[in-house]
């Protein structure tokens, strides 16, 4: 049975057609799949003659990600912005908590407001007013793809390419298991449409600053593997990352590195980018779940990709979690 395409809930597209000036708001430390999608709903609605805004707070954007930013070419939400919307769209977002939104806005900014939520993470805790929320999807690019073509909402080259790049990265270049054929029919459709392959794959795969490469060289130093091979990890410290030329925004996908090691169930990546807050990136293979594991330590996520944060050093973070790690890696099948 072909796996079918993701479809909206017609709620959906009504209550973003009703939207003049929304904003669109991503989660903190912004990847490209939640930059796509921001960038992608964004820019189909100027085509159609809104005004929206992306919620980009200072220093969320990192240097490999920045050229999305500027691909898009949608301006960013101050406060004015935030008081004057008529709606927000938050994608790829799993929690309230999780939001990347500007500092010092009132607690209650969303008050009297619609929030329309587009999400991938079975975590995700349907805080919007209206929320399409589909864990099989391997990216919420994949569903902005599927908003954009069933509203009928105008998709260009350029909208294509920022889509194409978040379904590429959240696949793990098309090679994790949540690839399925509805993703490629997506990134075919994007293609076809104008995606830039070859641009977005050498921005994102072959153009490291020398900085994210020091970083990586640090990551592969201090790999380890333990509980008979099944668990990979690594960890930066503060200092370690602040050597290296990097920083909070920085912190990315770097958990490839672990997970890269032949028989490895469960990788996980300890970063202290922020003195004395560690965040721990999990990765499950080969069925392995890591969410319930991430979950225990306060964060959230996919079955197979979860994260947490923890407020303590690197060290210290090693020492609670890894013992957890691979008592969670005995009791899967
Ligand atoms: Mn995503």
């Amino acid at each position: 049975m072909p796996e079918p395409d993701p479809s909206p809930p017609s709620e959906l597209i009504e209550r973003i057609a009703e939207m003049r000036r929304p904003v669109c708001i991503g989660h903190v430390t912004p990847d490209p799949d939640c930059l796509g999608a921001m960038f992608g709903i964004a820019r189909a609605l100027v085509a159609a003659g809104k005004s929206p805004h992306a919620c980009l707070p200072e220093g969320s954007l990192s240097a490999r990600n920045t050229f999305l930013d500027e691909m898009a070419e949608i301006p960013h939400a101050d406060h004015e912005d935030f008081a004057s919307a008529d709606g927000f769209i938050v994608v790829d977002t799993a929690s309230p908590v999780r939001c990347n939104v500007i500092e010092g806005l009132p607690p209650d900014w969303r008050a009297g407001r619609t929030m329309a939520c587009v999400d991938h993470h079975v975590s995700n805790t349907r805080f919007g007013d209206v929320n399409w929320v589909v864990d099989r999807a391997a990216s919420s690019c994949e569903l902005v793809h599927a908003l954009l073509r069933a509203a009928d909402l105008p998709l260009d080259s350029t909208t294509a390419s920022l889509l194409y790049a978040g379904i590429m990265t959240d696949t793990g270049g098309f090679s994790l298991p949540l690839t399925k054929a509805s993703t490629l029919r997506a990134a075919a459709d994007l293609v076809e449409v104008g995606a830039d392959v070859g641009l977005i794959g050498e921005r994102l795969n072959r153009a490291q600053s020398v900085n994210d490469f020091r970083l990586l060289r640090v990551i592969n130093a201090n790999t380890h593997l333990v509980g008979d091979g099944r668990l990979a990890y690594s960890t930066a410290s503060f200092d370690e990352i602040r050597n290296a030329g990097c920083g909070p925004a920085d912190i990315d996908d770097q958990v490839k590195v672990p997970r890269s090691l032949a028989g490895v169930r469960m990788a996980i990546l300890f970063t202290e980018a922020v003195q004395g807050e560690t965040r721990i990136n999990f990765r499950g293979e080969q069925g392995v779940n890591v969410l319930a594991l991430a979950q225990s330590f306060g964060g959230g996520g996919h079955e197979q990709a979860a994260g947490a944060r923890i407020r303590c050093p690197v060290a210290e973070a090693v020492e609670r979690v890894v013992p957890a790690a691979v008592a969670a890696l005995d009791g899967q099948p």
